[in-house]
């Protein structure tokens, strides 16, 4: 009996990861993201975060990483438990002052406020390989098509024609 307990207890915590996590479309991610106010913030656009995510996690906030010093990576920025957050297992600075599990789920508010804070290290957005590799340098303008939000990057001035009624 104490085993089936167990394991049904775990079952059950699948499925609160699973059923509260979500897989994201392009554009309602971006909609999330510029509401949340990451256009322009540290002079990073809607294309940016979009392109990092897409690389990161495939916009899945389930996604976990395991590197090879311990340490994992969690949600749709796949931030890591050695510095942001704690896992309980990794030692950690837990500069965000969260739990892991968090950054697991389709609520992106916590997440963001932690990728904020990523992105104003010094480092920037160059904290994720991902970014420095497929992101930095390139035309991030296609990452917004059919989105109906346009991005000037040189002015950091937003200009939203976005109709469709808000997530
Ligand atoms: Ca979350």
């Amino acid at each position: 009996m104490k085993v089936w307990g167990a394991v049904v207890a775990i079952l059950a915590t699948l499925m609160v990861v699973t059923l509260d996590s979500k897989i994201y479309r392009r554009c309602e991610l971006a909609r999330k993201l510029d509401k949340a106010g990451l256009n322009g913030y540290k002079g990073y656009t809607i294309g940016d975060w979009l392109c990092l995510a897409h690389y990161e996690s495939g916009f899945d906030t389930s996604f976990v990483d395991h590197n090879p010093d311990g340490s994992s990576e969690y949600g749709i920025f796949q931030l890591n438990s050695a510095w942001w957050c704690n896992n309980a297992v990794t030692p950690t600075w837990n500069l965000c002052h969260m739990d892991c599990h968090d950054l697991l789920n389709r609520h992106l508010l916590d997440d963001i406020l932690c990728a904020k804070k990523v992105v104003s290290s010094k480092r920037g957005m160059t904290s994720w390989d991902s970014w420095t590799e497929h992101c930095d340098g390139h035309d991030l303008s296609q990452w917004l098509k059919g989105c109906k939000i346009s991005v000037r990057i040189d002015s950091k001035i937003k200009q939203i024609h976005d109709s469709e009624p808000q997530m």
